[in-house]
């Protein structure tokens, strides 16, 4: 189903001004959680189940109350506002019609975890949604709820927002914080993480745009009440960008007790695939989680209904699961061509490596190459196994999880998809002529 408990109020005409904001109920959470004080805060967002929503899935409450709290050093909430996974657009959707949400959540997050300066570091490329969330903060400042001594309570609090400069590896978190504080956006090594150490060296929470806006309906509703929603530890809703090829791609907001098989047909959701076409794989969770061809999307390898939960993506484990990942839902028909699309993939991953470790700087080059190769008819067999190869040799050896990114795409390709390849090399001709269109993301 559709519950909605974020994007509810999102059609409403004007609700991205404070006034209709807050006239729709708007800053009610902010009130009650003054009045509940930061420990309390922490317990309701521990009782929610919320897990990150920016593709790790990490339970927000026990990533909140790993916070170290030395006296005399400021603690600091960043929000990751750096969405650039290829498929996944629902923090750009949620930031440019409700951006009252985030910002209520970010002063309750704040106020919870103890941060007077709080940043939102947003891609660089979504510059008009800065304005609209500078105008937010402006609105929010000038009706009490930022500044000095927010509600009476004694608490200060501002919000500032930073651009990013076209960086995908900015998304991770230590990469975002080296870049906040004005550095070139090389991850760091973890542990120490950044709950521990973080910007400038001081303790630091990171949460993703839609993670942070979640806190509003589990302060208004309670924590138990929002664990109510979905299945097992899928608690609450989960906005999922759908693109490809799909009748109706966008942002939804799903309440993860729907199979895969609805979302994908049914009119509520994706309306199914153009033209009568059949359903050829789908990437679940953005770009870097493994693509799934449509038998193993749709029932697992137990012969399950695969289900929108966290769980049920993951189930089987790869090769025949996949991951939730930052919900970037990317379906390709029969038509579109899986070595072309991980070709896209792996250039895509070379370009935003940062160069700091051999098998991520090295082995994504390597995998770009091979597979223009094989795409354009330039392939032989031993090719394939290369890659798969120097794929097996990037995962797990490097300092940050691009290059596991950059690896799962290309091993999902070959285990599924071994055919594919293997057409490619026995038909060069057809391979460099053929004209298979890229799904749209
Ligand atoms: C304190 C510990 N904190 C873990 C914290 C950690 C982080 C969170 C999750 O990558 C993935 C990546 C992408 N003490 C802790 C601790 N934490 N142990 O928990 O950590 P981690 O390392 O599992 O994940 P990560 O580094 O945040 C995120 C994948 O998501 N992805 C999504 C990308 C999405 C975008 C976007 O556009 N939004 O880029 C898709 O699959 O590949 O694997 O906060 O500090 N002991
Ligand atoms: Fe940089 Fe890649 Fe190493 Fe991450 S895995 S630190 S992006 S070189």
């Amino acid at each position: 189903m559709g519950r909605k408990v974020l994007l509810e109020k999102a059609h409403v005409e004007g609700i991205r001004y404070y006034d209709t904001y807050r006239r729709e109920g708007g800053y009610a959470a902010v009130e009650k959680a003054f009045k509940m004080g930061p420990a309390d805060i922490v317990e309701e967002v521990k009782k929610s189940g919320l897990r990150g929503r920016g593709g790790a899935g990490f339970p927000t409450g026990m990533k909140w109350s790993f916070l170290a709290k030395p006296e005399g050093v400021p603690r600091y909430l960043v929000c990751n506002a750096d969405e650039s996974e290829p498929g996944t657009f629902k923090d750009r959707w949620l930031m440019e019609f409700i951006p009252h949400l985030l910002i209520e959540g970010l002063i309750i997050s704040s106020f919870a975890l103890g941060s007077n300066r709080t940043y939102i570091y947003i891609r660089g490329e979504y510059a008009w949604i800065v304005d609209i969330l500078e105008e937010a903060i402006a609105e929010a400042n000038r009706a009490g709820f930022l500044g000095k001594n927010i509600l009476g309570s004694g608490f200060d609090c501002q919000i500032y927002v930073q651009r990013g400069a076209g960086a995908y590896i900015c998304g991770e978190e230590t990469a975002l914080l080296e870049s906040l504080e004005g550095k070139r956006g090389n991850p760091r090594i973890k542990p120490p993480f950044p709950a521990i150490r973080g910007l400038y060296d001081s303790p630091t929470v990171v949460n993703n745009v839609e993670t942070l806006a979640a806190v509003v309906p589990i302060i208004n509703m309670g924590g138990e009440e929002y664990a109510k929603i979905g299945v097992g530890k899928s608690t609450g809703t989960k906005l999922i960008s759908a693109c490809g090829n799909l009748n109706k791609p966008g942002v939804y907001e799903i309440d993860m007790t729907i199979s895969v098989e609805e979302f994908i047909y049914s009119d509520e959701f994706c309306g199914g695939i153009p033209n009568g076409k059949r359903l050829k794989a789908c990437i679940p969770g953005g770009s870097s989680v493994p693509i799934l061809p449509a038998n193993l999307l749709l029932k697992t390898a137990k012969g399950e209904q695969r289900m929108m939960t966290y769980e049920s993506l993951a189930d089987g484990g790869f090769p025949t699961g996949s991951m939730m990942g930052s919900g970037g839902f990317i379906v390709l028909d029969e038509d579109q061509c899986v070595v072309r699309h991980t070709y896209s993939l792996a250039r895509f991953y070379r370009h935003e490596s940062c160069g700091q470790c051999s098998p991520c700087r090295e082995g994504t080059g390597w995998m770009e190459k091979i597979l223009y190769k094989i795409e354009h008819g330039k392939g032989d067999m031993r090719d394939i196994d290369l890659l798969w190869d120097i794929q097996s040799k990037i995962e797990g050896n490097t300092i940050c999880p691009l290059g596991d990114a950059a690896a799962w795409p290309v091993a999902a390709a070959i285990r599924h998809f071994r055919d594919e390849f293997e057409w490619h090399v026995l038909h060069p001709e057809e391979a460099q002529h053929r004209n298979f269109g890229l799904a749209h993301y």
